[in-house]
């Protein structure tokens, strides 16, 4: 959305409250200054800028204010106030596209509807034509918007939406008009979820490129399509958003679309403080209009007094200070994760062979693996036994001695019993290389019991690592309850590791438990938990987590070369 359109967005949404409510007047005042606003060729921010809002027909003193207050502080009080003045309900109601206050309070009104699975059984069942002007179209709009709503508030893993801008770009590169082509929004950030996905490309062609856009292969619907933007619906759920924007300003771009709105809200505020203006278009001076930066996006941060911020701290969670203090991490990068520390194969419950996980980690161009397959306890992953696991172990130093470039490393992911020990003896852990300790039973224990059982685990004498510590697993499990805080501290004292698990649903440590610990002085790593060769490429959504813990290479173990794992490990 340009930043006139959302202006005209809210002040046309205080304008419905308003007719709403009967008060016709002011309803007409807001109303017919958003038709202006969104009909400008000009940038509202840059009239804004040049303390010339009261110049556009229909804007007064107050709508002046309210766009003034609306465009430095990205809220606006009169609406928030009159949105708390609805009924129960109507601002639920009020999200469905097509449906503004007014219909939402009759729907209120008149049918009693106040949340949007209601007034999908009321539509269903065709009682919306009870309701004077609303008819069968009306109700088939309705049960749509409800249905795009829906798949809306979806949000997709990472891990899911990276291969598939992989796809996008490429696509949308084939087409010589696009010059530079790149996903932003929370997908740039490497967020654990995406709601829509946000697609930049810069050009001189703009049409050329929303043609090309349009005509993916893999959508079911053109949701919205201009001439510099557009909004499709692809197959498995997700939206895309595209905008073309021209070379001069691509950098400003990047910056706005990548967001997040909380980091570009203060950033705007700092620009402001020194006399500047930022917007999608650029970096301006407010009194003479200068441009002074907007085709590339380090110039915007370095003519705001910042570094460099990398795109996964854009979270306003202290980045912007940082930068500004010369105070940012040096992040832990892609290329530095030396060896993937937890991966299955078919001994237990993954399906690659010892060999194809390990050809795959070389094609990867990794110095070593762990194989940490599942321990005899946990029947359903066919865990190894005492006598299984030195089997394996004897596999694994005759695959070493083959292999060129790569090293082994012998592990398990042993089960956590519910009194905390471990359920292989201490004569075959005593021989691995790496031990992984997992709750993987029991969720249902309290958060005492929970903790004591982690705790016992890093006090063991053989264990070095602890696996997907909090047991979460995104949109379905909460993780067990824990004092991770106390976990930390022992993992600490201990020198244990704590995982940061790759897996996309997983991710586990999250990215502010990551953080904490970083900063309490763990030590973690990064293990995909691969049960196949392909998902080792899940090695970069650990990398992201870490990034976004604000990690640097000395708080990731993998990042070491094998000697110097063992080494920390205590086994060099
Ligand atoms: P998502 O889609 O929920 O995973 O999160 P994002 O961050 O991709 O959000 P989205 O798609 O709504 O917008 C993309 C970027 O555009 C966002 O990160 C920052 C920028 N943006 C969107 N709305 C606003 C806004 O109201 N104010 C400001 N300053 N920036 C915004
Ligand atoms: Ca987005
Ligand atoms: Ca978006």
């Amino acid at each position: 959305m340009s930043l006139n359109s959302e202006v005209a967005g809210v002040l046309n949404e205080i304008g419905e409250i308003y007719e709403a409510n009967g008060d016709l007047f002011r309803s007409r005042a807001f109303r017919t200054a958003a038709q202006r606003i969104a009909s400008l060729t000009e940038d509202i921010g840059e009239i804004h800028a040049e303390g010339k809002l009261m110049e556009i027909p229909g804007v007064g003193r107050s709508i002046a204010s309210i766009i003034g207050e609306y465009l430095e502080t990205g809220s606006c009080a009169l609406l928030e106030e009159l949105r708390e003045s609805l009924p129960p309900g109507v601002l639920e109601l009020m999200q469905l596209e097509g449906v503004g206050p007014k219909t939402a309070l009759r729907l209120n009104r008149e049918l009693g509807l106040t949340s949007i699975d209601q007034l999908e059984a009321a539509a269903r069942e065709g009682r919306l034509r009870g309701v004077r002007g609303f008819g069968a179209k009306t109700e088939e709009n309705i049960l749509k918007a409800i249905q795009e709503h829906r798949s809306r508030l979806e949000r997709h893993l990472l891990g899911g939406i990276l291969p598939l801008i992989r796809g996008i770009t490429s696509y949308l590169k084939g087409d010589e008009a696009a010059i530079e082509v790149k996903a932003v929004g929370s997908a740039r950030r490497m967020a654990e979820t995406v709601g829509d996905l946000d697609i930049l490309v810069s050009s001189e062609r703009p049409s050329m490129v929303v043609k090309r856009f349009t005509s993916m292969p893999n959508i079911t619907r053109v949701i919205s399509r201009g001439r510099t933007k557009s909004t499709v619906m692809l197959g498995k759920g997700v939206r895309v958003d595209l905008r073309v924007v021209p070379p001069e300003s691509y950098g400003a771009a990047l910056q706005y679309f990548t967001g997040s709105k909380e980091h570009n809200i203060k950033l705007r505020k700092m620009a402001k403080e020194r006399g500047l203006k930022l917007s999608e278009y650029g970096l301006f001076e407010r009194d003479s209009g200068k441009k002074i930066a907007g085709e590339d996006e380090r110039e915007i941060y370095r003519h705001l007094g910042l570094g460099w911020i990398e795109p996964e701290l854009r979270e306003d969670r202290g980045e912007i200070e940082a930068a500004a203090s010369g105070g940012l991490p040096r992040l832990v990068g892609y290329g530095e994760v030396r060896g993937d520390l937890h991966i299955h194969t078919n001994w237990s419950d993954g399906t690659g062979t010892l060999e194809e996980m390990a050809e795959k980690a070389r094609e990867m161009g990794l110095e070593y693996i762990a194989i940490c397959d599942h321990s005899k306890t946990l029947g359903i992953a066919r865990g190894l036994d005492e006598e299984r696991l030195r089997e394996q172990m004897r596999e694994i130093d005759r695959l070493n001695e083959r292999m060129e470039g790569l090293t082994i490393l012998k592990g398990v992911e042993c089960n956590i019993k519910a009194d905390g020990s471990l359920d292989l003896s201490s004569s075959v852990l005593r021989d691995l290389d790496l031990v992984i300790a997992a709750i993987h039973s029991g969720f249902k224990s309290d958060e005492k019991q929970m903790t004591e059982r982690l705790i016992k685990a890093i006090h063991n004498d053989h264990v070095s690592a602890i696996a997907h510590p909090t047991g979460r697993i995104i949109q379905r499990r909460r993780g067990y309850p824990l004092d991770l805080d106390r976990v930390l501290e022992e993992a600490s004292r201990q020198g244990v590791l704590m995982e940061i698990n790759a897996f996309p649903d997983r991710l586990d440590l999250n990215e502010l438990n990551s953080r904490k610990a970083g900063e309490r002085g763990v030590t973690l790593y990064i293990g995909t938990d691969a049960h196949t060769p392909s998902q080792m490429d899940f090695l970069p959504l650990g990398v992201a987590v870490a990034r976004r813990g604000w990690l640097e290479a000395g708080s990731v173990a993998n990042t070491l070369d094998v000697e110097g794992l063992l080494r920390r490990i205590g086994k060099g």
